[in-house]
């Protein structure tokens, strides 16, 4: 019984300008690669949560978009919602920055938090951070805008000091029970976890702005005995995408396919057979549908 009093639990939703980090902090929080990264900015389109359970707490992850602003469309309108809405429903907000980057684009996300959310300050890539010293100002420049209840440096990419920052994050939770089996990583299906691995491939060889007008279907996923065979769609809006995607003689196509192959085989732990096909479908941005999905 005193077990169950002791625990803790409640969400926390990871938030703050595009290319801080968050969706890399947030594999290494729960230990599995569940939201794609790049080095592109404005990267995540959904919420997606990456569950962490331990013997005495749940900490539930809302990864959400970098707060946008390059792109004005009824998408990224949309993604802006959904980033106030995380923020709202939180126990706790990490605001991610980068270490010695604080601009308006940070500070515009930072007075969106409301002032009674218990907020964590995460300063992500110090392996970045050569000067102590310059670290420490840093710092206080940052808390100039805001008061947190805690602050943690950290390096998401190579995993430090993350242990750290989930101690700090337990301080902060409620007393609770569990809200998801202890053995769950993420509340999203393989299906969806397999069209974003498609759609990381894609920022990460496709250059410029294509990747932002870039969305992928799934069309059949089908489990067989030794192999999981998936047939994916990349829709592009304009018809001239269609090629830059495909590369000469299909070679751009070849690497996003075997590159999304080998990571799906990672995750399903299991042989992917993966047919990749690119089409057009003019507005998918705009489309009604595609955005409703966004909040699921
Ligand atoms: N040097 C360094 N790079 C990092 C670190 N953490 C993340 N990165 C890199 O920063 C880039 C952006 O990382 P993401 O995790 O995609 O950033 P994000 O905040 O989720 O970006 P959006 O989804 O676009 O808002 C990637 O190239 C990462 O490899 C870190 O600790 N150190
Ligand atoms: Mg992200």
């Amino acid at each position: 019984m005193t077990e169950e009093i002791d625990f803790k639990s409640g969400f926390i939703s990871i938030v703050g300008r595009p290319n801080v980090g968050k969706s890399t902090l947030v594999n290494h929080l729960i230990g599995q690669k569940i939201s794609i990264t790049s080095k592109k900015a404005q990267t995540t389109r959904h919420k997606i949560k990456g569950v962490f359970t331990d013997d005495n707490a749940q900490l539930i992850f809302i990864d959400t978009p970098g707060f946008q602003t390059t792109y004005q469309n009824a998408l990224n309108q949309k993604l802006n919602d959904n980033v106030l809405t995380a923020i709202k429903d939180a126990d706790v907000v990490l605001f991610v920055v980068e270490t010695n980057r604080f601009g308006e684009a940070d500070q515009e996300i930072l007075e969106k938090i409301p002032p009674h959310i218990k907020t964590i300050l995460v300063v992500n890539k110090i392996d970045k951070s050569k000067q102590e010293l310059e670290l420490q100002n840093f710092i206080k420049d940052v808390q100039q805008y805001r008061s947190f209840v805690d602050i943690q440096i950290v390096s998401a990419k190579h995993g430090h000091q993350i242990k750290d920052l989930i101690e700090k994050i337990k301080k902060q939770l409620p007393t609770g029970m569990p809200f998801y089996p202890e053995d769950m990583l993420t509340d999203r299906s393989s299906r969806f976890l397999v069209s974003e691995i498609i759609r990381e491939k894609v920022f990460r060889y496709i250059g410029e702005e294509i990747p932002y007008l870039v969305n992928i279907e799934i069309h059949s996923f089908e489990v067989q005995p030794n192999i999981i065979r998936i047939n994916a769609s990349i829709l592009v809006d304009k018809a001239n995408h269609k090629g830059m995607i495909i590369g000469k003689n299909g070679e751009k196509l070849k690497k996003i396919s075997t590159e999304s192959r080998l990571d799906m085989e990672k995750l399903l732990d299991s042989k992917v057979f993966l047919q990749t096909w690119v089409k057009v479908k003019s507005g998918w941005a705009d489309d009604i549908k595609f955005l409703q999905e966004l909040d699921s």
